[in-house]
Formats: structure tokens, C-alpha cells, sequence
């Protein structure tokens, strides 16, 4: 595209600046077309980024093999730069703004050398919706154009609409300039990597990785750690949530929303196909949602994404089928496996794995080896309108109403497959009690318990403390019609270490408890952690599910809760001042409960 003046003249003062700070070679404005996209592959084939799939088995889709230091979000490396250290708070990485970005503009001096400077200007949310946000990442890795390009609504529907001030800057590089003699690489990064916000000026820079949420900058460092301080500024809320749609078999449609931590669920329940006769099951979003009370006190919300970045690893046709049917062409695989027809597999795709693949590091790969053919945090990337049951409401620029906001985590004891929360105070309190086991989605040891607040603690782009009191306000607005709150586990498990609750299709039946408490046709038991269907008013027909296992399912062990709520109030210290009286009347009340 030609620099002409349509663009406004900060975007190209930027542009230009960063183009001399990289040295890059060229710059390349991106319009989003399908022909630069095809283009974009093709070079990316030719630099052996990508690996063409068999076109006749799965078209117009490529497979990418990372460098194996680059596979998951490095949360040790992400940093929150606001003045202080207290305004980012307890739980996020804090650098003076100033030191950070003399540092940053010494590691991005000639970062570009050899390299294109793309420009991506981009839209989160519908263009033209009230909640949309735009922003403009400048990158040197054509990979990230092409995942852009399908996660976000990029190119000229976007640049068209931008003004001197109201776009997100987004600086990223691989930190891998081509100097003279060095051949370029399939996946360039850098060893050194930082992740940096800055939430006053409300930029971002990232340097050194290609990988998911570390170098897609409109997705967790934009959606939600910039999105957050903007929604706290603002009066709204920008979340870790997936966004679904539940029909009954009478036609009536809810929408809910559910917070879990990376890696814990919410694509799988966002696209679910229900076990249950007559009910379905439509998806807006997956990851994000931007939430806001419209003028008559309505919750709602819009999926900020135009795609799926979706976790490969026991994605199948049994577990979640709309995924596999939206990955069927134009999707973009990194860290699967190969087969030896030119098509993907991962652990979990088919019960039998096949007798020969290429492994995630292009080895070979047989039943009998020792290691994983995919890599565990390997990932789909596909537009959200491939899904077969893409909500049609998904491009509402007003967002759908909801009906139910759930919270879970991965939990392998004490807490029971779904409570309600007595009222928002004890709902949010609920949220803010998320503890799960880490997941391959970030770098480090996997199955260790953490305190994930809301699913948001490597997301949050302020003092956590303070984002507390404002879920807590949200919910003393005036007019506000507050939905109900659960907490919903799948992953509690028995003494053999066996799942107790079958999962996927068959969460419906949660779902449909949940809706029907929205229209007050079951009811709830009270129990001191929250209510707890009442016998009988949860669906497990045809499930085969011995009593045993529904009484392990919904057990309050009093022993476990008390330990559990000294671990909380224990956690919630690290707030100090910045944390909610009313989050210690809850845990007194929880005490005297149980
Ligand atoms: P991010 O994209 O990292 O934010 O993850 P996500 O929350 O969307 O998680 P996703 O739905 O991709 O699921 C992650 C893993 O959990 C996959 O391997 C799923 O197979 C598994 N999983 C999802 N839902 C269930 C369930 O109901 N029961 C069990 N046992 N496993 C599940
Ligand atoms: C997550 O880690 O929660 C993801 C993947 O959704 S990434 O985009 O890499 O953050
Ligand atoms: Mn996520």
C-alpha cells in the first residue's frame, strides 16, 4: 500500500522512527488482502517457516515449527511498567517506565537490520461497535502478519478509521537482525525477551519471541493487559472469558461467560456440542470478552478476537468436533506433528496414534517413542466465522446479553463440579478465590497449584488489589441487572486419580442447570460454600453416573474448605491496603459457615 495521506500523521511519525531505530530494510504497510496474505506464505514457505499441508486433505493450511525456546507466553519476562511498582501491584513484574524503555530502545537499535517492517493496523472488536478498540502492531516476523490477519480485523477495514489518537501502539520484534553473510532461520527469536507494558501511555513492546500471546500483541498484552486498565479508567471490564450462547429445547437462548485459566477448558465450552437432547450450543468468543451495563443496566459483551489461537493437545472429533470442523482448511498449526500424508496430528487428535509421524522438532516419531509428537502448549490458529456454530450474533456491535458468569480452574480435590454464589459480593469473592494447576500455556513446571485470580494473574495490567474493588463497584452501578455467579470444576478426581466428571459434551448439563436457575425453574441447595443443585435438578440421565461418584462430585469436606480458606486469606494478605474490606467480611463469613 502506498504511504498516501489518509494516514494520519502520528502513525507515520511513529513508523518512521521505528523504521530507523531497527534498521529495518523495507517497510510494508499491510491492507489485509487475501493476495498479501497468499503472498506472505509463500515467502514463508520459502524461508521454510511454514510447511504446506496436503491441499487435498486439509487446504490452504500451513504447519510451523517454532524454535523449542519458543513455545508459550513468558510470564517471568512480562513486565508492567507503570511510575510505580504499587500501581502494577503484588502479582505482575515491575520496571521503572523510564530504565525499561532506554533498555528496549537499546535491545530494538537495529533489531530490524536485513528485515521488513510491517505495519498492521488493527481493530479488537467489531469496526464501527461503541466497545471496539484499534491499535497498530509494527513487526519483523511475517508469521505474526498471517496469524494477525486471521485473529484480528486487520489492513485497510481498520487504517481507514484511524486518527492521531485513537490507537494502541504495539511495538514487537524477534530480535534476530539478518546482518551480512547470516542466513535467516524458519523461526528467528532471541533468547532475551521482554514483554512490556506500559499502562500511563498505554504502549506496548515485545521483543525476542514469535510465539502466541508474546508476539500477537492484539491478544493478551492489548485485550487485556492494556484493555483492563482502560476498561478500570472507563467503567467496564476486559476478561479472560469465553462468550457462549445456550439454546433450550423450547428456543429460548441465554448467553453466559466463563473465566478459567490458560489451557483449562474454554474453547472446549465455548463450542461445545451438548449431550443433551435439544439444547445447542452457539460460540461468540473463546478467550476474551469486553464487558460493560448498557443504558438499562444489561450486562454485555463482545469478543474483542476474529479467531480461535486455539490448544492443539487433545482436540479430537470425540472432545470437540466444531473444532476440528473449523480447522478443516485456512488454518495455520505450529508445534503439531506431521504425518506421512502431509496432515497434522497431536496426543488425543484419533485414540491410535499413527505408525510413523514427524515430530513438533521434525524428527522422526513412532508409538514407540518416549516423547510427545506435539508439543503440549502446540496451537490452531483459524477465523472464528470457519466455526459451524459461530454465533450469529458474534459481529453484534453492541455485544449479547448475560445471563451467568461462571469461574472454574483445574482442581483435582475439594472443589465441587458447580456452586452458586449466594449474591455479586460472594460471586466476585469467588472469582478472586481461582486457584488451578499450571498448564503448558506458560513456560515453567506444569500441575503446580496457583492463585489465579479470575483467570487474570498474568493478565492483569494493574494492582490485582485494585482490580478487586472494581468488580466489586461494577456491580453497585446503578440499574444494574446483576446475573448470577458459579464456580465450576471439571477436573475433580477419585482416589485412583481418575476424572470423577466426564467433561466436554457432557458440561451441557451444567449449562443447563445454570440456565434453568436463571429463569427460576430448578432451585438450589444451600450448602457453606455456596448452593449446590438440589437432588435431583440436575440432568444426569442416561450419564450412568454411580451415586458414589455424584456424592465425591459435590462433597464439602469441611476439614479441606477450613484449610482452604486459611490458604485464601493467607494469599490475600499480599494485597495489603489495596485489598476489599468486603473480601475479608467473605472469608469471615465462609469460616462461620463452615
Ligand atoms: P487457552 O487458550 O490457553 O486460554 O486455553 P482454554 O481455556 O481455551 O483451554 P482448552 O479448551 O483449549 O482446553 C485445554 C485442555 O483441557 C485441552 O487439552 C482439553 O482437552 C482439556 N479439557 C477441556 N475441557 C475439558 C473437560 O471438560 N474435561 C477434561 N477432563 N478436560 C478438558
Ligand atoms: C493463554 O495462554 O491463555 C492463551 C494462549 O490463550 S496465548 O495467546 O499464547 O496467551
Ligand atoms: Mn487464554
Amino acid at each position: 500500500m502506498q504511504v498516501n495521506n489518509s494516514i494520519p500523521k502520528k502513525l507515520k511519525t511513529w513508523v518512521h522512527d521505528v523504521a530507523i531505530l531497527t534498521n529495518a530494510e523495507t517497510v510494508h504497510w499491510c491492507d489485509g488482502s487475501e493476495k498479501e496474505y497468499d503472498s506472505l506464505c509463500q515467502q514463508l514457505i520459502k524461508n521454510k517457516t511454514f510447511i504446506p499441508l496436503n491441499p487435498t486433505v486439509r487446504p490452504h493450511s500451513f504447519l510451523a515449527r517454532s524454535n523449542p525456546d519458543d513455545v508459550a507466553r513468558v510470564e517471568d519476562s512480562t513486565y508492567i511498567c507503570s511510575q510505580t511498582a504499587e500501581e502494577a501491584g503484588p502479582t505482575n513484574n515491575w520496571s521503572d517506565p523510564t530504565e525499561m524503555k532506554t533498555k528496549l530502545t537499546m535491545l530494538f537499535h537495529n533489531s530490524m537490520t536485513g528485515r521488513t517492517l510491517y505495519v498492521i493496523p488493527f481493530s479488537m472488536g467489531p469496526i464501527g461497535s461503541p466497545m471496539a478498540k484499534f491499535g497498530v502492531q509494527i513487526t519483523d516476523s511475517p508469521y505474526v502478519v498471517c496469524s494477525m490477519r486471521i485473529m484480528t480485523r486487520m489492513g485497510n477495514q481498520a487504517l481507514e478509521h484511524l486518527t492521531d489518537d485513537n490507537w494502541i501502539p504495539c511495538l514487537h520484534s524477534v530480535g534476530s537482525p539478518l546482518v551480512e553473510h547470516i542466513k535467516d532461520v524458519p523461526w528467528p527469536c532471541n533468547p532475551e525477551k521482554y514483554i512490556v507494558h506500559f499502562p500511563e501511555t498505554r504502549e506496548i513492546w515485545s521483543y525476542g519471541s514469535g510465539y502466541g500471546g508474546n508476539a500477537l500483541l492484539g491478544k493478551k498484552c492489548f485485550a487485556l493487559r492494556i484493555a483492563s486498565v482502560m476498561a478500570r479508567d472507563e467503567g467496564w471490564l476486559a476478561e479472560h472469558m469465553l462468550i457462549v450462547g445456550v439454546t433450550n429445547p423450547e428456543g429460548k437462548k441465554r448467553y453466559m461467560m466463563a473465566a478459567f485459566p490458560s489451557a483449562c477448558g474454554k474453547t472446549n465450552l465455548a463450542m461445545l456440542t451438548p449431550s443433551l437432547p435439544g439444547w445447542k450450543i452457539e460460540t461468540v468468543g473463546d478467550d476474551i470478552a469486553w464487558i460493560h451495563f448498557d443504558k438499562e443496566g444489561q450486562l454485555r459483551a463482545i469478543n474483542p478476537e476474529a479467531g480461535f489461537f486455539g490448544v492443539a493437545p487433545g482436540t479430537s472429533l470425540a472432545s470437540n468436533p466444531n473444532a476440528i470442523k473449523s480447522l478443516e482448511k485456512n488454518a495455520i498449526f505450529t508445534n503439531v506433528a506431521l504425518t506421512d500424508d502431509g496432515d497434522v496430528w497431536w496426543e488425543g487428535m484419533t485414540k491410535k496414534p499413527p505408525d510413523h509421524l514427524m515430530d513438533w522438532l521434525g524428527k522422526d516419531w513412532t508409538p514407540q517413542s518416549n516423547s510427545k509428537a506435539a508439543q503440549p502448549n502446540s496451537r490452531f490458529t483459524v477465523s472464528a466465522a470457519q466455526c459451524p456454530v459461530i454465533d450469529p450474533q458474534w459481529n453484534s456491535p453492541e455485544g449479547v446479553p448475560i445471563s451467568a458468569i461462571l469461574f472454574g480452574g483445574r482442581r483435582s480435590t475439594v472443589i465441587p463440579l458447580v456452586t452458586e454464589a449466594f449474591d455479586w459480593q460472594h460471586g466476585v469473592f469467588l472469582g478472586a478465590s481461582i486457584s488451578s494447576e499450571t498448564t503448558a500455556a506458560a513456560t515453567g513446571a506444569v500441575g503446580q497449584m496457583r492463585h489465579d485470580p479470575f483467570a487474570m494473574l498474568p493478565f492483569c495490567g494493574y494492582n490485582m488489589g485494585d482490580y478487586f474493588s472494581h468488580w466489586l463497584n461494577m456491580g453497585k452501578k446503578k440499574h444494574a441487572k446483576l446475573p448470577k455467579i458459579y464456580y465450576v470444576n471439571w477436573f475433580r478426581k477419585n482416589k485412583n486419580g481418575e476424572y470423577l466428571w466426564p467433561g466436554f459434551g457432557e458440561n451441557s448439563r451444567v449449562l443447563k442447570w445454570i440456565f434453568e436457575r436463571a429463569e427460576n425453574t430448578v432451585e438450589a441447595q444451600e450448602t457453606p460454600i455456596g448452593g449446590v443443585p438440589k437432588p435431583g435438578t440436575l440432568d444426569i440421565s442416561g450419564l450412568h453416573l454411580d451415586a458414589d461418584t455424584l456424592v465425591e462430585l459435590f462433597n464439602v469436606d469441611k476439614k479441606a474448605w477450613i484449610q482452604e480458606s486459611e490458604s485464601l486469606a493467607n494469599y490475600f494478605k499480599l494485597f495489603g491496603k489495596h485489598l476489599p474490606k468486603a473480601f475479608n467480611d467473605e472469608i469471615d463469613k465462609l469460616r462461620k459457615r463452615l
